[in-house]
């Protein structure tokens, strides 16, 4: 199997961290993949020419991140990320999407800050800082007062907001959610985090 992504994707950031969380890095190794230059291989794996895709899997190709990582957790068992059944699921997976949603909006606002000169639209930029904001928010609330365990949704939420880091200082969330930033600072200190950051 392998991975086509880019070192700089959120979403196959997040796929990357699974697949390391779980001991697979040898079996899904990644193939360096820049969407935006429509490589072949890119586009007959997912016909949206997105990245992150998963080629030679026993089912076949895969694309999009969350269905990805949830296959990959299917392949072993050290750790479980995403639990088999009851209320515990449903709650990893709120994570996952809201997670998910800041991760969406976030490069939705990269995409529209490369238009050129006269076609940025400020009304959507700050529509969308707005809504990375109140994601950041629901996260924070979620998450305070926990010692959230290391499953589908911390690694989503944690790859999240390091890519606010990355891409949108403009949101100064660890500003306004301290104990937030405390939290992915020590979560950033996984293995699967540091080998997968993207580059300076
Ligand atoms: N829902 C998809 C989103 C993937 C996505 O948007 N990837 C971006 C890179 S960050 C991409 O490939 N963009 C190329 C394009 O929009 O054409 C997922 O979770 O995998």
């Amino acid at each position: 199997m392998k991975l086509l992504g880019s070192l700089t994707s959120p979403f196959v950031r997040q796929a990357r961290v699974v697949i390391a969380e779980k001991q697979l890095t040898e079996r899904i190794p990644l193939v360096e993949t820049n969407p935006f230059e429509n490589p072949p291989e890119l586009l007959a794996a997912n016909p949206l020419g997105k990245v992150p895709a998963l080629i030679g899997s026993e089912i076949g190709t895969l694309h999009d991140s969350r269905l990805i990582c949830e296959y990959i957790d299917s392949l072993n068992e050290q750790p479980r990320l995403l639990p088999a059944a009851g209320d515990e699921r449903w709650r990893v997976l709120l994570r996952q999407a809201t997670a998910a949603g800041v991760m969406d909006t976030a490069a939705a606002h990269v995409m529209e800050s490369r238009r050129a000169d006269g076609m940025i639209s400020p009304q959507w930029q700050e529509r969308r800082n707005m809504a990375m904001r109140r994601g950041v928010q629901a996260i924070a609330d979620e998450l305070h007062g926990t010692s959230p365990a290391l499953d589908m949704g911390t690694i989503a939420t944690a790859c999240a907001l390091a890519y606010l880091d990355f891409r949108h200082p403009q949101i100064s969330w660890r500003q306004d959610h301290p104990e937030l930033a405390v939290w992915l600072d020590d979560f950033a200190q996984r293995e699967s985090m540091r080998t997968t950051a993207p580059p300076a």
